[in-house]
């Protein structure tokens, strides 16, 4: 192989620092900038910020790599007045270019293929006897209504935790979507439709849910809160529900 140039030797070197510096800054980024994501508080959501995370990190290499190049010519191949002269021809350089699409394709399709195995998680019921809970939108507000407890209906998510649950999601007049960022769901709500969503929340705590789906003047007010509750916290919460008529 060839001697590597003194430029070559010095992207590299950049490229490398740059790479090892970015990829710790998205392996703490949890830590360094708390918020950043939201708490994984289903198995779901804390698979999402995983893949969320791989992706980022092998983006990494490859942003730099056009970053370090960037800068490094702006640096080194800059003069101070306007050239009189074309510079010289720039040919080729078979490996590079064949690295270059080998590594970049092999890194997309790789991506492709892992994305695509996960999807099925996000459309299949978590295993178990499922908690129903039919998820209405309307301008600007969501509904909770729960069919296995004589349609006791209220505007906060109410969750047992560790329970399988089944969503269904519909909306009353325009296009919404039901979003649980701490729960790693999100699917339409649509009029005239049900979409079905799948979770099993198991960390206690309050959490949000928002509207994802630009339905109007409200729509970033559109938030309701969720709870995730210990099993007999649900239970008292269902049957103090019960006794209130709707
Ligand atoms: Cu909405």
């Amino acid at each position: 192989m060839r001697k590597m140039s003194k430029g070559a030797r010095q992207i590299t070197f950049w490229w490398a620092v740059t790479t090892v510096l970015g990829v710790v800054l998205v392996i703490y980024a949890h830590r360094l900038l708390p918020g950043m994501l939201p708490v994984g508080a289903s198995p779901l959501a804390r698979s999402q910020d995983f893949t969320l995370g791989l992706f980022t990190a092998l983006a990494v290499p490859v942003a730099m790599l056009v970053w370090v190049v960037t800068a490094h010519t702006i640096i080194t191949a800059r003069t101070k007045e306007l050239p009189t002269e074309e510079g010289p021809p720039i040919h080729g350089n078979s490996l590079v270019q064949s690295l270059w699409l080998g590594l970049s394709s092999a890194l997309c399709i790789g991506l492709v293929v892992y994305g695509l195995a996960l999807l099925p998680d996000v459309y299949t019921p978590r295993p178990g006897k499922q908690l129903v809970v039919d998820v209405t939108g309307q301008q600007w507000q969501w509904t909770f209504s729960y069919p296995g407890y004589g349609n006791v209906t209220s505007t906060t998510l109410m969750l047992p935790v560790n329970q399988a649950v089944t969503f269904r999601v519909t909306s009353m007049d325009v296009t919404h979507s039901f979003w649980v960022p701490a729960l790693g769901v999100k699917i339409d709500a649509n009029d005239h439709e049900i979409t079905t969503a799948y979770v099993r929340p198991d960390v206690l705590g309050t959490y949000t849910v928002r509207c994802a789906e630009l339905c109007g003047l409200y729509h970033a007010y559109m938030q309701a809160p969720a709870k995730v509750v210990t099993p007999a916290t649900f239970q008292s919460w269902v049957h103090t529900q019960r006794r209130i008529p709707a």
